[in-house]
């Protein structure tokens, strides 16, 4: 028998939360980030190696997906977690977010969303029905129901039409999606940076009814301070007994300032992405790599960081794979990152469970702004 799909809050610090999260492929330790395995891979990451980070879950990719290699073929190929080697929980985003940042001649109507694929321009459509489906065929323990993301700025009108939008497609996704045992199924509350477009939201999504609430339409180019005060007026009026997740967030102070406000699930491309880039994230802020600085520098990128670009390796030698655009490079730096990321989850889980998360806040903040050196 599998586990239920199944939220324990285990103690809280302030609006903050220190919770346990069941799905069928495991149980996830809360607040999580959840790496972005977009097409099956964590960029430049063995499996094995993200799980050593301490992730617990990975976030997988409906659009991309479906465009390559096929949702019917990932099935057949025994899902997901099967195909890629991940035997943890998987949570994939819906698509219509990737169809708006990604996809070529775009045609959104009431019913779905037609468009051509950024790989070889060819004709697609996703509505709610064709994303539970593509998600059920992925196997992901956690579907995203499908949504708008309102685009920033958005004028009051225009963003309580996308939300309606939303949250039809959300009852949409509902009847639409597969109840199993350990599988769940969240919705998504839109409304732009409008409080009283929020809680019409989150209202219309408790009344269909959800395992978990996201908050989307957030980190869109609002910043930091109108994305806390959505926050604010969002986050109370979700239910204490389900999840929430804030959708593509973010940096590391954007994700400390989100959990104090009640959030327990993030995502991001960051750590990944500027893996990739060589910026590295440290606890006193982040570092270029390339920067002509570190080129004769014997020191571990960041001392005391377990990974094995700080245990193994010179700042000199991560500056010459970059300087060379070697492929170990990019693989350091992302695991590097990964294991800041997941440090930094693990440390706020500390501080909610000791009662001092407002203190940890702070020290961060004041560590960060010191500098690397
Ligand atoms: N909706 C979905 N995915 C998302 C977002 C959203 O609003 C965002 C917004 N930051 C990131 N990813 N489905
Ligand atoms: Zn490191």
């Amino acid at each position: 028998m599998p586990p239920s799909f199944q939220y324990e809050c285990l103690a809280t610090d302030g609006a903050a939360r220190l919770g346990r999260l069941a799905t069928a492929h495991g149980a996830i330790d809360t607040p999580a980030f959840m790496p972005v395995g977009t097409a099956a891979t964590v960029k430049a990451m063995q499996p094995e190696s993200v799980a050593a980070t301490g992730a617990q879950i990975l976030l997988g990719n409906t659009y991309h997906l479906m465009l390559r290699p096929g949702a019917e073929r990932i099935e057949q190929l025994g899902g997901l977690h099967r195909f890629m080697n991940w035997p943890g929980p998987i949570l994939t985003d819906s698509g219509g977010f990737q169809v708006m940042s990604l996809a070529k001649l775009r045609k959104l109507d009431a019913d779905g969303v037609t468009f051509q694929s950024h790989h070889d321009g060819s004709s697609h459509r996703l509505t709610p029905e064709r994303s539970m489906r593509i998600q059920h065929c992925l196997d992901a323990d956690i579907t995203m129901a499908f949504d708008e993301c309102t685009p920033f700025p958005a004028t009051p009108a225009q963003a309580a039409d996308s939300m309606r939008l939303s949250m039809r497609w959300a009852a949409r996704s509902k009847a639409a999606f597969v109840p199993r045992p350990g599988y769940g199924l969240f919705g998504i509350v839109q409304g732009g940076i409008y409080p009283d477009l929020r809680a019409e939201s989150a209202e219309a999504l408790q009344r269909i009814g959800f395992d978990g609430y996201a908050v989307g339409g957030l980190a869109v180019g609002e910043g930091q301070e109108a994305m806390f005060a959505t926050l604010d007026v969002t986050v109370p009026l979700l239910p204490a007994d389900r999840p929430r997740y804030l959708m593509g967030v973010g940096r590391p102070s954007d994700i400390i300032g989100a959990v104090c406000r009640g959030i327990d699930m993030f995502d991001c491309v960051m750590p990944t992405r500027s893996g990739r880039t060589a910026q590295a994230f440290t606890r006193r802020g982040t570092v270029n790599l390339r920067n002509a600085r570190h080129q004769d520098d014997p020191r571990p990128l960041e001392e005391g960081c377990a990974c094995p670009a700080c245990r193994q390796y010179s700042r000199a030698y991560l500056h010459h794979l970059i300087r060379c655009e070697e492929i170990l490079g990019a693989m350091l730096l992302t695991w590097h990152n990964l294991q800041h990321y997941q440090d930094l989850m693990r440390d706020l889980r500390a501080a909610i469970g000791a009662g001092r998360l407002q203190a940890f806040a702070a020290e961060a903040a004041a560590t960060e702004a010191l500098g690397d050196i």
